[in-house]
């Protein structure tokens, strides 16, 4: 087949699907967010051939649309000849099945998606067993309500990725393989620790680019090191953390890791199976955060990112917020960040802003002490004193696992804690 055929067939081959949304809040929320799913599904290699948005007070438990409004949402399917429904939630168990039991055609979610994105994406082998134990944990409480449309032989969205080969076999199985996947992530977890600790010695700091997903963060590192990273007009370009080196205009060194982006309704799961990936931001000094600033929804893109933060229990960290794409007609100058230490207008694409960013970064290095809340156990008690010699100790208090302790502290102290 030639090249133009080929793309011709991959045109006809694309699914059709119906997006659904239960629109618990207002109806502008759920129209961004269901074209947010959009660009998930299209990202995934789907066409968008309908919408329908029910405003409800909460799920439905048994069919997370009204009973009613299936019956247009299948008269829909049929009309639109689509090949299956992607909700705007994770559905559970019960939901799933029903739904499958009901409609004419397949059923998928948002996690189900992201995964299927993630299962394309993945590289390193950390990458690949992250994805695995997601698809087999989602998998497992759901074999029965799967149907039909998303075995092996469905094929298509929602069926591709290394945990396909499961499917057909049965739960104990697949608890079986998700605890050998855990012990290989421990494994893997271990060796990252390593070369963490490798780069500790070293002494040198270390900030990561978090942000929503395409707000630029890969765009932003390669522009400041050289680096070659994939990056794209697409959700979820990036999937696994890059480290590179950058010096500052006063000769200074520090590490830049790029990150994962994080997305609106990233469900506990997904969190939990990709969580040490997420998490590497949690070794950064500095956090700098990326928002695309010509999104309409920057406000919201930001919430989400510090509530993904406080999920992952990164928040003891200096922020330098990077409202990015300046160079763009649409982007918002009133954007405010209150949560970072500092904000910074810039164009990742244009280099515009980067000599701001720079001092900020420098700044930020020199100052020296950081506000943290923490426990220390009781074996580090000794650290005490030299919290309320070196720093300022604001509240203490004895508890079952450690002293709890609400402080500012020189950066360096916190090495030993
Ligand atoms: N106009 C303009 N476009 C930009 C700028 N920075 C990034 N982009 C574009 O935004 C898109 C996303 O950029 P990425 O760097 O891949 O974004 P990311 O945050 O790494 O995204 P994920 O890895 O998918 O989470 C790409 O098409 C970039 O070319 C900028 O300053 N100006
Ligand atoms: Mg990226």
């Amino acid at each position: 087949m030639n090249k133009e055929a080929c793309r011709e067939n991959k045109e006809n081959t694309r699914e059709r699907l119906i997006l659904v949304g239960a629109a618990l809040g207002t109806q502008e929320a759920c129209d961004a967010s269901l074209s947010e799913l959009e660009e998930l599904c299209n990202t995934a290699g789907a066409d968008c051939v309908g919408r329908l948005i029910q405003s409800r007070e909460r799920f439905s438990p048994a069919t997370y649309i009204g009973k009613g409004k299936l019956e247009e949402l299948q008269a829909m399917i049929l009309g639109l000849a689509a090949d299956g429904i992607v909700c705007d939630d994770e559905l559970s168990p019960a939901q799933l099945k029903n739904l499958n039991d009901m409609l004419s055609c397949k059923v998928l979610d948002r996690t189900l998606l992201i995964l299927d994105i993630f299962a394309e994406r993945a590289s390193t082998s950390e990458g690949k067993l992250q994805v695995e134990l997601a698809q087999l944990r989602y998998r497992a409480s759901r074999l029965t309500g799967l149907g039909t449309s998303l075995s092996r032989q469905g094929g298509g969205i929602g069926t591709r990725g290394p945990g396909e080969k499961q499917l057909e076999v049965d739960r104990r199985v697949i608890h079986q393989r998700i605890g050998v996947l855990k012990e290989e992530l421990l494994k893997v977890a271990k060796n990252r620790a390593v070369q963490r600790s490798k780069r500790k010695n070293g002494e040198l700091p270390l900030a990561a680019i978090v942000g929503y997903t395409n707000a630029g963060k890969s765009t932003l590192l390669n522009e400041l090191t050289g680096a070659d990273i994939y990056a794209q007009n697409q959700l979820f370009a990036t999937l696994d953390p890059t480290t590179r080196k950058l010096l500052l205009p006063n000769k200074q060194e520090i590490l830049l890791t790029d990150t994962v982006g994080f997305i609106h309704k990233l469900s506990h799961h997904l969190i939990e199976a990709f969580r040490s990936t997420l998490e590497e931001a949690k070794y950064a000094d500095i956090i700098i955060h990326v928002v695309d600033s010509a999104s309409p929804d920057a406000e919201l893109h930001m919430q989400v990112v510090y509530n993904t933060l406080k999920e992952l229990h990164i928040m003891d960290k200096p922020v330098i917020t990077v409202f990015n794409k300046a160079d763009l007609e649409e982007a918002d100058r009133m954007l405010k960040d209150c949560k970072a230490e500092c904000q910074i207008y810039l164009s990742a694409k244009t280099g515009q802003g980067f000599d701001a960013l720079f001092h900020a970064i420098q700044e930020m290095l020199l100052m020296d002490s950081i506000y943290i809340e923490k426990t220390l156990p009781f074996a580090k008690a000794s650290l005490l004193a030299r919290v309320r010699r070196e720093g300022q100790l604001i509240k203490e208090e004895y508890r079952e696992n450690g002293i709890y302790i609400e402080a500012y502290v020189p950066r360096k102290l916190l090495a030993f804690m």
